[in-house]
């Protein structure tokens, strides 16, 4: 049995990530390819009702600590019970979200040093790491203001704009640093325009 890819998606608030999934679904999916789609925090019931205390805009008091262990927490269940189990029976797994987002928002967004990071991604990982990530890049203001059309925002949604540049700077460096495991996708222009890097993307990891 040949593993599967396992493909994130990630990028800052409102670039366009679940406007595109049913995308990139229909098309694996068309070319024949077995696929497990999930989404982080979240992605097993327990993993859940973590992302429910995450995403809590009554958590006021949450520290960047509590939220990076409980981003840890809910990954370590979502792998055991989810993730690794379908890669390894072939299943491809698009997972909205990922580590990435960790180092984005936790380390770029609220200050956690990249290395105490890396210690919980070396714990609950091992060598273990995305296959490829596509990060949805657009300018903070355009992102916030398409983002700002949802009626509640959630604990994170509250966050400023120097937060969310803070957010993208964090995600553009990471794709310098390893270009061979990320692609940087326009989010800017319609999604027809976005749809057609994304195919190209895929293209390349189907051959
Ligand atoms: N988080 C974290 O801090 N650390 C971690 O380790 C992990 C996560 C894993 C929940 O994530 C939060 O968890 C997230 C980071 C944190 N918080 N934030 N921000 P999420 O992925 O569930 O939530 P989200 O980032 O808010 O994603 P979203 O709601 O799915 O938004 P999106 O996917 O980026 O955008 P969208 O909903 O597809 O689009 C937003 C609007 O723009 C919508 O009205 C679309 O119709 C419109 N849109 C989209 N594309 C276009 C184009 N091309 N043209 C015009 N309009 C467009």
């Amino acid at each position: 049995m040949t593993r599967g890819k396992f493909i994130t998606l990630e990028g800052g608030e409102g670039a366009g990530k679940s406007s595109n999934i049913p995308f990139i679904e229909a098309y694996l999916r068309e070319r024949g390819v077995k696929l497990r789609m999930t989404r982080e925090p979240g992605g097993t019931a327990l993993s859940e009702r973590i992302r429910g205390i995450l995403l809590d805009k009554q958590e006021q008091q949450m520290t960047s600590d509590t939220e990076l262990l409980l981003m840890f927490a809910a990954r370590a269940q979502h792998l055991a019970q989810v993730i690794l189990p379908a890669l390894a029976a072939g299943e491809w797994v698009i997972c909205d979200r990922f580590t990435d987002a960790t180092y984005a928002y936790q380390g770029g967004g609220r200050g956690i040093a990249t290395d105490r990071i890396a210690v919980l991604e070396q714990w609950v990982q091992g060598e273990f790491r995305p296959d490829k990530t596509l990060i949805f890049d657009l300018p903070v203001a355009t992102g916030m203001a398409r983002a700002g059309q949802r009626s509640s925002p959630d604990r994170f949604e509250q966050e400023n704009h120097d937060f969310f540049e803070r957010v993208r700077d964090a995600y553009l460096q990471r794709a310098k640093a390893a270009p061979e495991r990320y692609a940087v996708i326009d989010a800017s222009p319609d999604l027809p325009k976005v749809q057609a890097q994304i195919a190209a993307i895929l293209d390349r990891l189907l051959d």
